[in-house]
This record gives C-alpha cells, sequence and structure tokens, in this order.
C-alpha cells in the first residue's frame, strides 16, 4: 500500500513562524516521498466561534499559504474539509465508537475548555473523533505530529483498533505517527513558556507569515528577553526559556544546529542575536510572502485549487465509506439522482 498522509490546518487566523517552521515547511518536504493530502480543517475551527465571514477569508489565506510554502497543488490535494461531507459522517461513525472516558482523558480538551467545561460545544470535546476520522478516511497510514497532537493520534490508533476489532474487519489501518526530526516547537515572543498561537490576544507574541520586514523586526526587536549575556553552552539554555526560543528560532531559520546557534552568539547581548534573527526571519519569508500575494490577488485561482482537491478528495473517500457502510450494516440504497 502507498504510504500516505493526512495534515491538517486549522483557518482559525493568521498563519505565524509557529505554523510555518512546526509543521509546513515539514509538510512540502513530505510530498516528495509521501502521497499527501494537505486539509484546511474548518470543521475543526468551528469547535470554537469564528466569525463566518473571517472563517471564509482564513480559509482562502491558509490555502494560499501552503501553495506559496511550496506544496504542490497539482501533486499533492489540497483542500478545505467541509466540501468533503465523509469527514463529518465518518466522525459521527467514530464518536459511537470512542469512548468517553476516552476523549474524557484528552488534556487539549482540559486547557482549550479551561473552568467554563459546561460552556464548552460538544464539538470540541468530540474532535479527537473527528481527527481519527480526517486520517481514516483515506486510510491514511502516517500523520505528522507534533508534540501537542500525539495523544489525538493515540485516540485514532483505538478508534480504528476498535473499529477493527468490533467488526472483526481489517477496515482500518493504524496510523503511525511521523516525528520530524526538523520540527519545532516555536514559542511566544513574550512568553518563552507559552507556545506561539494564531488565537494569542497579542499579536506581539507571533510573527505572521504576512508581517512585512519592518513588523517582523519590530516584534523581534520587542521579544522578551532576560537580563544576562547569551550562554556558551546549550546546558546555560536550561532556566533561560526566551534565549532558548529566540535561538532555537534562528537555529531552525538558519539551518543549523542550536549547539552551532549558542556557539555564535556565546557572551554576546541579546540585541546582536535579535538582529541576525530578523534578517534571517525576513530572507525565509519574503519569497513565501510575495507568492502568497500573487496568489490571492488572482481572484479565483485558490477557490479553484480547493475545488479540485475537494473532488479528489471525495473520489478517494467514497469507497472507504462505502466499505464502512458495509461493514457496520448499513443498509445502501440505490438513489436515483446524484448528490450535490
Ligand atoms: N508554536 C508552534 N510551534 C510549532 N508548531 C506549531 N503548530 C502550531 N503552533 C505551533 C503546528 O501547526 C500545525 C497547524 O496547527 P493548527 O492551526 O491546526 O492548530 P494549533 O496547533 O492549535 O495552532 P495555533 O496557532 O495554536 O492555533 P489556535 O490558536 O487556533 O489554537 C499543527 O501541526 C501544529 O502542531
Amino acid at each position: 500500500m502507498n504510504q500516505r498522509i493526512f495534515s491538517g490546518v486549522q483557518p482559525t487566523g493568521n498563519l505565524h513562524l509557529g505554523n510555518y517552521l512546526g509543521a509546513i515547511r515539514n509538510w512540502v518536504k513530505l510530498q516528495d516521498d509521501y502521497e499527501c493530502l494537505f486539509c484546511v480543517v474548518d470543521l475543526h475551527a468551528i469547535t470554537v466561534w469564528q466569525e463566518p465571514e473571517k472563517l471564509r477569508q482564513s480559509t482562502r489565506d491558509v490555502a494560499a499559504a501552503l501553495i506559496a510554502a511550496g506544496v504542490d497543488p497539482k501533486e499533492q490535494i489540497i483542500f478545505n474539509q467541509s466540501q468533503v461531507p465523509g469527514h463529518a459522517e465518518l466522525a459521527w461513525i467514530f464518536n459511537c465508537v470512542a469512548r468517553m472516558g476516552w476523549l474524557g482523558r484528552m488534556t487539549q480538551f482540559k486547557e482549550k475548555a479551561g473552568k467554563d467545561r459546561e460552556n464548552a460545544s460538544v464539538g470540541l470535546f468530540a474532535y479527537p473523533s473527528l481527527m481519527a476520522a480526517d486520517i481514516l478516511l483515506y486510510k491514511g497510514t502516517h500523520v505528522p505530529v507534533g508534540e501537542d497532537q500525539k495523544q489525538h493520534l493515540e485516540l485514532a490508533r483505538d478508534i480504528a483498533q476498535k473499529f477493527n476489532n468490533d467488526f472483526k474487519t481489517e477496515t482500518f489501518p493504524i496510523p503511525e505517527p511521523l516525528i520530524l526530526g526538523t520540527s519545532t516547537r516555536v514559542m511566544s515572543l513574550k512568553d518563552g513558556t507559552k507556545k506561539m498561537s494564531k488565537s494569542d490576544p497579542s499579536d506581539l507574541s507571533r510573527i505572521n507569515m504576512t508581517d512585512d520586514a519592518d513588523t517582523i523586526a519590530r516584534k523581534i526587536k520587542k521579544a522578551k528577553t532576560d537580563p544576562d549575556l547569551l550562554p556558551d553552552t546549550v546546558q546555560g539554555l536550561d532556566g533561560r526559556p526566551e534565549a532558548r526560543n529566540l535561538l532555537g528560532i534562528y537555529a531552525t531559520l538558519a539551518e543549523t544546529t542550536v549547539d552551532q546557534a549558542v556557539q555564535t552568539f556565546a557572551g554576546q547581548q541579546f540585541s546582536a542575536l535579535k538582529t541576525e534573527l530578523s534578517d534571517v526571519a525576513v530572507a525565509n519569508l519574503a519569497p513565501i510572502q510575495d507568492e502568497y500575494r500573487r496568489l490571492l490577488a488572482d481572484k479565483g485561482h485558490v477557490d479553484s485549487v480547493l475545488a479540485d482537491g475537494a473532488e479528489r478528495a471525495r473520489t478517494m473517500a467514497e469507497p472507504v465509506l462505502r466499505e464502512v457502510q458495509d461493514v457496520i450494516g448499513f443498509l445502501r440504497v440505490k438513489l436515483s439522482r446524484k448528490p450535490t
């Protein structure tokens, strides 16, 4: 069987350097070795409130950013999740396979729902069932996951296994995590212990993929530091989350190791690192931004890429859904009218 990857990104706002270095940049590399589905996961996004017009725009923006970063929409499939109804359909079936206790243990739900759990959407609770459906709808064999998504992938594996056991079938592969050595966890510029996030209320906490050179330089200049000079060993970064974060981002962008970056800036002030970091961030992002603007200016282009992707994804999903329906015992009736 082909090795098939499913990856998703939520259209919940501006993509930032964390999304790029932690995910998108790696996806671009994966397309050489795997058959990939890259999905703008709008069904996941609505587990918390989204303004309809912004959601539509963010969906286009995220798709454009993926293409601008180097995902090839002809070779791979780029689509938005809501346009392939099989995701929601299989997620429902998986809601009936997953156990309350399994979902109740998910730390992301606890974090995102916070103290106001009673007020969280049912969708936020059931989010991991949808994530399992995203992968298994295409019999995905591998999922590139960051630390924060490991628990959800475990759950997807448990769901696949329970489905296969309950129905005595081998319908679903048990998807494997693809831990990428190159992936980086990028932390907030305002707090080195919190991850850089689209939903952080402070725009100064993140570098958006669309920030211009001046904005990038200003945000890095304002980034939180500590009063000491930069250390001369990696061990010297212990207990210094901001220094670790800035050096980590620098190392990833400059395609070097953290060890090497520490050597480069040993004993220097943060300002020296910040200047270099701004330059390397701009050098990495500028070509992507040019292409991104060009794609969005070409009215209708991104929508046509998404339409093509959705059609191809539907074609792949249909036989899997039919197989699942047969296994479960749903009576499949012949429709005289083609569904839209
Ligand atoms: N700070 C980060 N460092 C490294 N990787 C990150 N990712 C997100 N933030 C960082 C990775 O980006 C991919 C897409 O993420 P997502 O948009 O689906 O959701 P998220 O992880 O919840 O990202 P945000 O920015 O924190 O969004 P909000 O604020 O809406 O929740 C994933 O592979 C993720 O690991």
